[in-house]
């Protein structure tokens, strides 16, 4: 077993936070250590909070770490957004009340870096969160801001993707042709104290009745985080969400497809990384010129790491 986990099982959060690291530089011990953590796999309940910037995710994790620990369940928070007050690009104020929760070892915070690609943090993200599973997290949340490939990416691997909205923002119509509803499994809608709550709901349930699959009915939570309301509601919510996938048929069915996804996916990486390592140590390839037909060089540079590369 890699050492950093061994320092794992006997609580050493700094090794964790090492573990983290090494996924996010790609440290060539990677594959290794993520098989290992694999194995030490205790079934965190995995949470995603994503959804516009200002829409109050970060506020809501704050109320839900709390809420968490009451009940009393350890959690750990990667934040994948650039404008958390977890990874520091908040008001001074939000970070004041995050601070509360820097003593309990109870709770590991964590923000990933934004550098390297976007694809790369995904996958990173992806790594963490196993990490802080295999450290014995109950419950793992991951916040990002829903806008693109990449946070659709990192959805992928949550059991419970929660999709943050506030009335009178237009950011559900945007979600929705942007094909992130259908990612979320259920919806908040946050600053209900604003005007417009009614309107957003009614449209809401219009939307989602259009995207709906049948198997698993998704619920409409009401919270005002700047009042601690509406939180108790939102975990039962989860909670429902996660008895679904981990009780019935058609939620197993969803979780080997998601697994099988990732496998997918970590066969794409190996295979890209290898295949860019050929290309770029190979000098008798055809350079690109401003002439290059793409599909030819493609189909002469594949077909030659297939001949001489990938081992
Ligand atoms: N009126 C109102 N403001 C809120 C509520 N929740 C969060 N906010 C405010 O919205 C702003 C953005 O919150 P933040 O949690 O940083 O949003 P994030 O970018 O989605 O993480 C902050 O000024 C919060 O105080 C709410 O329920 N009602
Ligand atoms: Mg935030």
């Amino acid at each position: 077993m890699h050492q950093l986990l061994e320092r794992m099982q006997q609580n050493d959060i700094r090794a964790l936070a090492k573990a983290i690291t090494m996924v996010e530089n790609d440290h060539p011990e990677k594959l290794e250590l993520l098989s290992d953590v694999f194995s030490q796999k205790k079934h965190a309940h995995y949470v995603g909070i994503t959804g516009s910037p200002g829409a109050g995710k970060s506020s809501l994790v704050n109320r839900l770490i709390t809420h968490i620990r009451n009940e009393g369940k350890t959690v750990a928070v990667i934040a994948v957004d650039p404008t958390s007050p977890f990874s520091g690009g908040a008001l001074l104020g939000d970070r004041v009340r995050m601070n509360q929760h820097f003593t309990d070892d109870g709770v590991y915070i964590r923000s990933m870096a934004t550098r390297g690609s976007l694809g790369g943090l995904a996958r990173a993200t992806k790594d963490a969160v196993r990490i802080c599973d295999a450290y014995g997290f109950d419950v793992v949340i991951v916040e990002t801001v829903g806008v693109g490939q990449s946070e659709l990416d990192i959805m992928k691997i949550v059991d419970t993707t929660a999709l943050v909205l506030t009335p009178n923002s237009g950011d559900v119509l945007q979600i929705f042709k942007a094909g992130i509803m259908e990612i979320a499994d259920l919806f908040v809608i946050n600053k209900a104290d604003l005007p417009g709550y009614g309107k957003l709901k009614a449209l809401l349930k219009e939307l989602i009745m259009m995207t709906a699959t049948a198997d698993h009915e998704k619920a409409i939570v009401k919270t005002v985080t700047t009042e601690n309301k509406g939180i108790d509601k939102l975990w039962e919510k989860i909670n429902d969400h996660h008895d679904y996938l981990y009780n019935t048929k058609a939620g197993t069915k969803r979780r080997i497809m998601q697994q099988e996804l990732e496998v997918y996916e970590l066969i794409r990486e190996e295979i890209w990384r290898d295949v860019t390592k050929f290309i770029e140590s190979n000098d008798e390839l055809a350079a690109i010129t401003e002439n290059s037909d793409p599909y030819k060089l493609a189909i002469e540079w594949y077909e030659k790491w297939k001949k001489e590369g990938g081992n």
